[in-house]
């Protein structure tokens, strides 16, 4: 079966390192949580991963093709260069949803997100033969945003945005696909096991309910790098070809 594999990676014990001491002041939290993010990109996407930020203190990475022993020399360095810890957990499966259940499932067993017991866990199980790496990603993104971008006042075109991200959420949400948001009016959905067909379902859900028009470059591949990569260049030929189409699929 093909799988995508998805890391759940969790700072260990945030919540009361945040009040320890003495609550610690919001920038410095900030700071940390944006570094943090910064170098859990860098290490998983130089090994052809990608993360979403999610909440800041629990990430989702997309790790096919990572290992555990790559897994464990992330966190390592991790660990050594932040004031805090972070425990992973890695699942498999045939849709986003389920991987990520698997994920959490396993470092829930393991302790809570609020043990001082906890630290550095590494636990969950990747994909492994027969199973193959699989990962789709479509890369979405909403047509003429420019226009609203220079016309509105930011906060209206934030709301306009963070709807549209919401819509996405719930509709793809019921096909066991993940949506996260990656800044200016730009979205992306985990979406292994979906038709084009269903994705255009969900793209013409959203025109119909808040009049916006999103293009969406829909890549496949054994990992994040290449899907995203694919999928960017889904997105370049729609802008190219204006009006032929709205999706465009390429696997490799
Ligand atoms: N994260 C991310 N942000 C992007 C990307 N491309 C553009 N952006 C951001 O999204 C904003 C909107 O860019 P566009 O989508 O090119 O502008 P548009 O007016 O919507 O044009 P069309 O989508 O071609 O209709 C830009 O100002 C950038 O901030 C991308 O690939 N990834
Ligand atoms: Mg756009």
């Amino acid at each position: 079966m093909r799988k995508i594999q998805l890391t759940l990676i969790q700072i260990d014990n945030y919540g009361p390192w945040t009040v320890t001491p003495e609550p610690r002041r919001e920038f410095e939290l900030q700071v940390l949580q944006a570094e943090l993010f910064a170098e859990l990109e860098r290490q998983f996407g130089s090994r052809g991963g990608l993360v979403f930020p999610t909440r800041f203190d629990n990430l989702l990475a997309v790790t096919n093709g990572i290992s555990m022993e790559e897994h464990r020399e992330i966190q390592r360095l991790i660990n050594q260069k932040f004031p805090v810890t972070v425990s992973m957990s890695v699942g498999a499966a045939a849709t986003p949803y389920q991987a990520q259940v698997q994920a959490t499932l396993c470092l829930q067993r393991v302790g809570s997100s609020q043990s001082a017991e906890r630290r550095s866990a590494l636990v969950g199980s990747p994909v492994c033969y027969p199973d193959q790496d699989w990962v789709q990603i479509a890369h979405m993104d909403i047509n003429h945003s420019t226009l609203i971008t220079d016309s509105e006042p930011i906060y209206d075109t934030h709301f306009l945005l963070q709807r549209a991200h919401l819509s996405l959420i719930q509709m793809f949400l019921r096909r066991n696909a993940l949506v996260f948001y990656m800044g200016g009016d730009n979205i992306m959905a985990l979406s292994n096991g979906l038709e084009v067909s269903e994705i255009a379902e969900v793209l013409a859900e959203v025109k119909a309910e808040m009049g916006l028009e999103l293009k969406a470059g829909v890549g496949a591949a054994p990992n994040a790098e290449k899907a995203a990569r694919l999928a960017s260049e889904g997105l370049h030929e729609i802008r190219k070809n204006r009006n032929k189409s709205t999706i465009i699929f390429k696997s490799a």
